[in-house]
C-alpha cells in the first residue's frame, strides 16, 4: 500500500514537473482559462518598474514577456531595470527584448529625466544577473500574437514606438491582438509635457495614432486620471517605506520624481501613473468611471500637438466632425483605496 502510495506521488510529482508546475510562475498557469496572457512594453522608469512587479505577483496575469522602449531612460537602462524586477518578483523566466529607439522627428522634445539618470532615482538600485534575452521586440510581439491569435492583451506603459512598429510590419497579425492597454493622453484634462499633451504620446504621437487606427478595443488610463488616483504625498511615501524592504526599494526608486515634483509645484509628491494602470488592467473592479470614445491625436506642428481629442458616445457636438469607431475606453476614475492595496500586497506591506 506504501509502495502504491509513493508511486502515485512519483508519478503526480513527474506529471507536475512535466508540465514546468514548480515555483511561484508556474502556480499562475495552473489557473488555465482564466488566466490572462499579456505582453508589458515599458520605458522604465521607476513607475514602470513598480507597474511591472504589480503584473509579476498578479495571479491572473501570465507574462508572456517585457518588450522596452527608450523613454523615461536610455534603452539600456529600460532593460536591466526590467531584468532585476522581474528576479526581484521571481518571475526570472520571464523573456525582456530590447525595442526601439524614439524616432529622430523634427518634434521630437528633449526629454527629461524626471526619475533620475538611470530612471531609479540614481540610488544605485539595479544590479540584475539576468540580461535581455535579444534585440527584437518587434518580432517577439508578432510571433507572440500569432501564437496566440485574439488573445492576447499587450500594456503600453510608455511611447508605443514598438507597438506602432509591429502594426507597421504585420497590421493584419496586429489584428489579432485582444486588447491595448495605454498608460497615455492627459485624458479630459491637463497634461505633464504641455498643457494638453502627456510625456508618452507626445513622445511619439504617430505611433499611438497608429493604434487607435487600428480599431481593436484600446483602453487608455489617462494622465489626468492616474494623477489624482495615483497621487502619493511625501508623507505617504515615507510611511510607505517603513512597510517593507520592497516598500522602500521603490520608494528610493521614485525619490528624483518627488524631488522633481517638489521644486516644480511646491508641494512633494510622487504620481504612480504606471502602476495605477496597472491596478485596472490587473482588476477592472477598480474602475469607479469610463466613457466609450472616439480618440484621434493632434499630429499638425503647434501647441496642440500630442494632445488626444476624445470624442464621448452618445453626445452630441455642435461642430460635429466625422466619427470614427468608438472603440476606446477612457478611464476617468479609479478606486484609490483598491489601487494602494495592489501596491501594498505587491510589496508584502501590511497598511
Ligand atoms: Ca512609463
Amino acid at each position: 500500500m506504501i509502495k502504491r502510495v509513493f508511486a502515485l506521488m512519483l508519478t503526480l510529482s513527474l506529471l507536475l514537473s512535466l508540465c514546468g508546475c514548480t515555483g511561484q510562475f508556474s502556480e499562475k498557469r495552473l489557473t488555465g482559462d482564466t488566466e490572462r496572457i499579456l505582453i508589458a512594453d515599458v520605458d522604465s522608469g521607476a513607475d514602470d518598474a513598480l507597474a511591472l512587479a504589480m503584473l509579476c505577483k498578479a495571479e491572473n496575469i501570465h507574462l508572456l514577456g517585457v518588450t522596452c522602449v527608450e523613454g523615461n531612460s536610455t534603452i539600456e537602462n529600460v532593460g536591466k531595470t526590467a531584468c532585476h524586477i522581474l528576479e526581484m518578483f521571481d518571475c526570472a523566466d520571464v523573456p525582456v527584448y530590447r525595442g526601439e529607439n524614439l524616432p529622430d522627428h523634427e518634434l521630437r522634445r528633449t526629454l527629461i529625466s524626471v526619475y533620475g539618470s538611470d530612471g531609479m532615482g540614481d540610488c544605485g538600485l539595479i544590479h540584475p544577473t539576468k540580461t535581455v534575452d535579444g534585440d527584437d521586440a518587434v518580432s517577439f510581439i508578432l510571433d507572440s500574437v500569432k501564437e496566440n491569435p485574439g488573445k492576447v492583451e499587450i500594456a503600453v506603459l510608455g511611447p508605443a514606438t514598438n507597438i506602432a512598429a509591429a502594426i507597421k510590419r504585420d497590421e493584419e497579425a496586429m489584428r489579432q491582438v485582444k486588447s491595448f492597454w495605454i498608460m497615455g493622453t492627459a485624458g479630459i484634462g491637463q497634461g505633464n509635457a504641455t498643457p494638453v499633451a502627456e510625456f508618452n504620446t507626445i513622445t511619439d504621437a504617430p505611433a499611438l495614432q497608429t493604434i487607435l487606427d487600428l480599431g481593436i478595443e484600446t483602453v487608455i488610463v489617462p494622465f489626468d486620471t492616474t494623477h489624482k488616483a495615483g497621487m502619493f504625498t511625501g508623507n505617504e511615501m515615507d510611511a510607505f517605506s517603513e512597510k517593507s524592504e520592497k516598500a522602500d526599494f521603490f520608494v528610493r526608486a521614485f525619490s528624483k520624481l518627488r524631488a522633481f515634483n517638489g521644486s516644480n509645484s511646491g508641494g512633494e509628491y510622487v504620481d504612480a501613473c504606471d502602476p495605477c494602470m496597472a491596478s485596472v488592467l490587473i482588476d477592472e473592479g477598480l474602475i469607479r468611471e469610463e466613457k466609450c470614445c472616439y480618440a484621434v491625436t493632434c499630429l499638425e506642428p503647434g501647441l496642440t500637438y500630442g494632445q488626444v481629442i476624445f470624442y464621448e458616445q452618445g453626445h452630441s457636438y455642435e461642430a460635429q466632425p466625422d466619427i470614427g469607431s468608438y472603440h476606446v475606453r477612457l478611464i476617468t476614475a479609479i478606486d484609490r483605496d483598491g489601487f494602494i492595496g495592489q501596491i501594498y500586497t505587491t510589496c508584502d506591506a501590511k497598511e
